[in-house]
C-alpha cells in the first residue's frame, strides 16, 4: 500500500469543474453530474457530486485541481487477465494464419504447454520484466485495479512463482493487483494424461500451499472438454472454500458443460466467457449473484461464432463485466478501451453496459465493490479524468487513448 502510507492525515485534494460519471448503483445510467466535483481525503473519497453542494469544509485550504469541463470516471478495472506471462505465441498466430488448424499447432508443441514450457524457464524477475510493459499499457489507459492469474506454471513452484511476479507488479507500480490461482488451467506434461491425479494435485496440495502462504485472493479453473469436467472443477472448489477462498471459472467457452450452473452452485464471484451459456446457467448466475464477465477480445481472437447470450443475461438480471483476458494465446490485448469497443460492436452492449462491466460490475467480480468501482464517498480515490465531450466515445474510438489524467488512491 505504498500510495496510502505516503499520504498524511488530513491529505485533502478536491477535482472540481468536472463531468461525473459516478457509476452508482441506483441512480439512472451513467449516475451523470453535471458541474460535479470530488473530494479526496488520505486516499478516500470524502465527497463525489454537484460542486455547488461541496461542504465549504473541504473546498478551504485544499489541494485543488480545476479538471476543466473534463469527465472523470471511477479508474477503469480489468477483472480477468492472464496478464503474467513469458514470451508469446505470435509463431502459432502466423501458423494459424496460414491454414494450421489448433490441434496441428498443438503437436508442433505449441498451445498452452509451450506457455508453460516458457514460463517455467523464465526466472521471477524476468517474469515481471516480461508482464510490466503489458501492465503499463492498461495503466495508460487509466486502469487501477487489475485481476492477474496463474495457470501456466501448472506445478508448485511455478504457480508460486506466478502469484508472487503479480505481487510485485503491484508494488511496482501505482495499481491495485489481485491473485488468482488457475492451478486447474491445463494437464502438464508430466502429469501423463492422467487429469484426475493432476485435479488431487492442485486440490490437495498446491491450493492449500498457495492459500497458506497468502499468495491468491481467489480459486479459478478452465471447465472445458479440452481441460477439466465440471465433477474435476468441484473438487477444486470444495479445497477453495476450505482455505477460504472465493472461486470464479472460465464456463462454456468453447461448449455448454453447464460450467455457469457448476459456478452458481458454489456462489462464485463470477462466470466468465460463457459463449455456450444457456437460460438455466443464466437464471442460476442471476439466482446466486455471480457475476457474467465478458471477454470478446478471446471470441474474436480465435474467430469463434457463437456469442454469449447477452439477451437471457439482460432479462434475468444477470450482471455483466467486460474484461481484455489478456493472455498469449487466445487474448493478446491489453487495451480496456478497445475491449468496451468489441463488447459493443461484436455482442451489442450498450454504451451503459460497457462502461458498468469495466468499473462497477468489474469490481463486483472481484469482490471489492465495497472498496472500488464508482465514484461515491468512502470508496479508494480510484478516478480516470477524460478529454472526451460524452462518456460514449469511450466505447466509440478503437485505438485512441483520451485519458488526461489517472489518480490512484488519491495520488
Ligand atoms: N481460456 C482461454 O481462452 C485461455 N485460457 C482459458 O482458460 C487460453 C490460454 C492460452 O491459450 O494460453
Ligand atoms: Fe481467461
Amino acid at each position: 500500500m505504498a500510495g496510502q502510507s505516503k499520504s498524511r492525515a488530513g491529505d485533502l485534494r478536491l477535482w472540481r469543474n468536472a463531468r461525473l460519471a459516478t457509476m452508482a448503483e441506483g441512480s439512472a445510467g451513467l449516475g451523470i453530474v453535471e458541474h460535479g466535483a470530488v473530494a479526496s481525503r488520505d486516499g478516500r473519497i470524502v465527497y463525489a457530486g454537484p460542486e455547488s453542494e461541496l461542504p465549504p469544509t473541504l473546498a478551504q485550504g485544499v489541494e485543488t485541481i480545476d479538471c476543466e469541463g473534463r469527465w472523470i470516471t471511477p479508474g477503469l478495472i480489468d477483472c480477468h487477465t492472464h496478464l503474467v506471462h513469458a514470451g508469446n505465441r505470435a509463431n502459432e498466430f502466423e501458423m494459424r494464419l496460414a491454414g494450421a488448424t489448433y490441434e496441428e499447432v498443438a503437436r508442433a508443441g505449441g498451445g498452452i504447454v509451450s506457455s508453460v514450457k516458457s514460463l517455467r524457464a523464465a526466472s521471477e524477475s524476468e517474469l515481471v520484466t516480461q508482464s510490466l510493459p503489458r501492465l503499463d499499457a492498461l495503466i495508460a489507459e487509466g486502469v487501477t485495479t487489475v485481476e492477474i492469474k496463474s495457470g501456466y506454471g501448472l506445478d508448485l513452484e511455478n504457480e508460486k512463482k506466478s502469484l508472487r511476479a503479480a505481487r510485485q507488479l503491484g508494488e511496482q507500480r501505482p495499481v491495485t493487483i489481485r491473485t488468482t490461482f488457475l492451478g486447474a488451467h491445463a494437464l502438464p506434461p508430466e502429469a501423463k494424461g492422467d487429469k484426475d491425479a493432476f485435479v488431487d494435485l492442485v486440490a490437495n496440495e498446491i491450493l492449500p500451499s498457495v492459500a497458506a502462504e497468502g499468495l491468491a485472493d481467489a480459486v479459478d479453473g478452465f471447465c472445458e472438454g479440452i481441460a477439466f469436467s465440471p465433477e474435476q472443477m468441484a473438487r477444486v472448489f470444495d479445497a477453495a472454500k476450505a482455505a477460504g477462498l472465493p472461486v470464479k471459472l472460465h464456463a462454456d467457452q468453447l461448449s455448454n458443460l453447464h460450467g455457469a450452473e457448476l459456478a452458481a452452485r458454489y456462489g462464485a464471484l463470477s462466470a466468465d466467457h460463457l459463449e455456450y451459456t444457456d437460460e438455466a446457467g443464466a437464471a442460476a448466475m442471476a439466482k446466486a449473484g455471480t457475476v457474467a464477465t465478458i471477454l470478446p477480445g478471446a471470441y474474436y481472437f480465435i474467430r469463434e461464432t457463437k456469442k454469449p447470450p447477452i439477451g437471457l443475461f439482460r432479462q434475468h438480471g444477470v450482471r455483466m463485466a467486460v474484461a481484455t483476458d489478456n493472455n498469449p494465446g487466445t487474448s493478446p490485448l491489453t487495451s480496456l478501451l478497445l475491449t468496451m469497443n468489441m463488447a459493443a460492436t461484436l455482442f451489442g452492449l450498450t454504451v451503459d453496459e460497457c462502461l458498468a462491466g469495466v468499473t462497477r460490475e468489474a469490481a463486483r467480480a472481484l469482490g471489492l465493490l465495497g472498496e472500488t468501482g464508482t465514484l461515491e464517498v468512502g470508496k479508494s480515490a480510484d478516478l480516470a479524468i477524460w478529454d472526451i465531450e460524452r462518456p460514449a466515445e469511450l466505447v466509440y474510438r478503437m485505438g485512441f487513448n483520451p485519458l488526461h489524467a489517472r489518480i490512484w488512491r488519491g495520488q
